[in-house]
């Protein structure tokens, strides 16, 4: 019995061929005015009580993108799994055009896997060193998205996402762990990546193994983003943040994977590697 449902398609295949090319894909107006107010508020509250104040990562390249002064004032609020402090941001996760179009690319399956806020301060809201998401959470393919939620506008003066046309293809890349992982940036340079500037309400998507990074917000206004990670549940993980932790399915049901154990109390560790495909 086939349990997986036809669901229409959100992105044309286009979409999904730019995606595949480029290694990213910018979704205009995901959410709406209200919704964005409605998640704006709800993240002002957990900013207030809940996320840390600091600097942002840490690592040799902050002397490269920042100026002295700028690197002893910037300023990174940070906080995982929002869906745990607020009703607006467990929908968000669900939401109908957002999942459909992860599931469009990597699914039909799809599992919810973490989220991650990157509230840059005003002024000097701390940049991102060129990285690939892989380092923090390894999977063991290339079926896991990121998917960030626009809250503010970002462009080239309020710190907007850097991707490298296509290094998605270059699978994934040993970091450096001096400080956090991050890239040598004399090699993937943030000036020789492509700008993605996003509206509020807009998300950007990206591969785990996309080269990308951010510049500092110099605006004396927040710019607020908020990561999904969502991945084919077949595609199990193998270190890292959130390992074992079974994740909210999204998109049809859990595939039953050979030596895979579902620890949904907590007592989670490494999974066994399941077959790679097709299963
Ligand atoms: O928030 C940013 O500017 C960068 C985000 C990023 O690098 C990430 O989510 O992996």
């Amino acid at each position: 019995m086939s349990v997986a449902v036809a669901e229409p398609r959100q992105l044309s295949a286009e979409d999904v061929d730019f995606f595949n090319e480029h290694g990213y894909l910018r979704l205009k107006q995901v959410f709406s005015p209200a919704e964005v107010a409605a998640l704006s508020e709800e993240l002002d509250h957990i900013i207030q009580y809940f996320a840390t104040h600091g600097k942002g990562w840490t690592g040799p390249w902050r002397k490269q993108l920042m100026e002295a002064e700028a690197e002893a004032k910037s300023l990174l609020v940070t906080i995982h799994e929002l869906q745990s402090y607020s009703e607006a941001w467990a929908h968000a996760l669900v939401q109908e055009r957002l999942v459909q179009s992860v599931a469009d690319i990597i699914g039909p399956d799809l599992e919810f896997h973490h989220s991650t806020l990157h509230a840059k301060g005003p002024d000097t809201g701390t940049p991102f060193p060129m990285h690939q998401d892989y380092p923090f959470y390894p999977h063991q393919d290339g079926r896991y998205i990121d998917a960030i939620v626009h809250v503010d506008g970002a462009d080239e003066t309020s710190g907007c996402l850097k991707f490298l046309e296509g290094s998605h293809k270059l699978g994934p890349l040993e970091h450096s762990r001096e400080g956090s992982p991050h890239l040598d940036q004399n090699v993937y340079r943030l000036e020789d990546a492509t700008s993605v500037p996003a509206d509020p309400g807009d998300v950007v998507l990206f591969s785990i193994w996309t080269i990308h990074g951010s510049a500092l917000n110099v605006q004396p206004r927040w710019r607020r983003v908020v990561r999904f990670g969502y991945r084919n549940p077949r595609n199990l993980q193998v270190s890292g943040q959130a390992m074992g932790r079974p994740g909210i399915m999204v998109r049809s049901v859990r595939p039953k994977l050979e030596n895979q154990t579902i620890e949904v109390y907590g007592n989670w560790g490494p999974q066994a590697v399941a077959p790679r495909d097709d299963d």
